[in-house]
């Protein structure tokens, strides 16, 4: 099984929609089966030739799939004797909806915060693409984003107040064990996490504790991972 990523400097691995795909893996125990390969914004050859432009993709057994969700969707019905992602039709159904309503409107804003930290652990070859294009996306240049980057953390801990609320009587979002719903998110920290070292949370949030968790998951893999500690 191969896992196509984005790269980036000292191997700060940082695309937010990979990250929900490398909890999934780990989730239905099939981490250790699996190739990472990194693939750059400047060149997506290894992914391009199938027809796709972003990552995350997954290739396995002579599948190629493309879209987190999709994904996701499709390591739960190739693989049912794993643990499940979505627990039910149901959940899968209403996971997808918070997943297309959630990462239009929290890229944009966590990219107002962290663009131009993102900019930084990026490839060198990557640099022009990802200026040309990052800055095009946001109307302004990277560093006229960055000026203004703190004004976005307070929009940014509103936005995903709803999170907070499943959060009252459960340790994540859908019970008491994770499940995709926690890797929609969660998947965002980690662009954050290993990328910028702006706090985004502070301490007596829920969802400071929650993320927390998730860090821990899997034998902390994602806590592991090389990006700037959350203290
Ligand atoms: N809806 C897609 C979004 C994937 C996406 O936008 N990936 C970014 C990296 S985080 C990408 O590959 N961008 C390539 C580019 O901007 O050229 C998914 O959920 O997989």
């Amino acid at each position: 099984m191969i896992l196509y990523e984005l790269d980036a400097i000292n191997e700060q691995y940082f695309s937010p929609y990979t990250w929900r795909i490398l909890m999934a893996l780990n989730h239905k125990e099939l981490y250790e089966k699996v190739e990472r390969i990194q693939v750059k914004f400047s060149d997506k050859s290894p992914i391009s030739h199938k027809g796709f432009n972003t990552v995350p993709v997954l290739e396995d057994n002579k599948n190629w799939v493309g879209e987190s969700l999709q994904i996701a969707k499709y390591l739960d019905e190739t693989y049912p004797d794993k643990p499940s992602l979505f627990s039910s039709k149901e959940n899968m159904h209403l996971t997808s909806l918070i997943n297309l309503y959630m990462d239009p409107k929290i890229l944009s804003i966590l990219a107002r915060i962290i663009v131009f930290d993102v900019y930084k652990v990026i490839q060198p070859d990557d640099k022009i693409y990802f200026r040309a294009t990052r800055e095009k996306m946001l109307n302004k240049t990277l560093e006229e984003v960055e000026q203004e980057s703190k004004k976005f953390i307070p929009i940014f801990q509103k936005e995903i107040n709803p999170f907070r609320k499943l959060l009252k009587n459960n340790d994540f979002f859908t019970g008491d064990k994770p499940t995709y719903c926690d890797y929609l998110l969660f998947g965002f920290f980690m662009w954050a996490r290993n990328s910028s070292k702006k706090q985004l949370l502070e301490k007596d949030d829920v969802l400071w504790h929650w993320r927390d968790r998730m860090l821990n998951l899997f034998d902390g893999f994602a806590r592991k991972s090389n990006g700037y500690k959350i203290v």
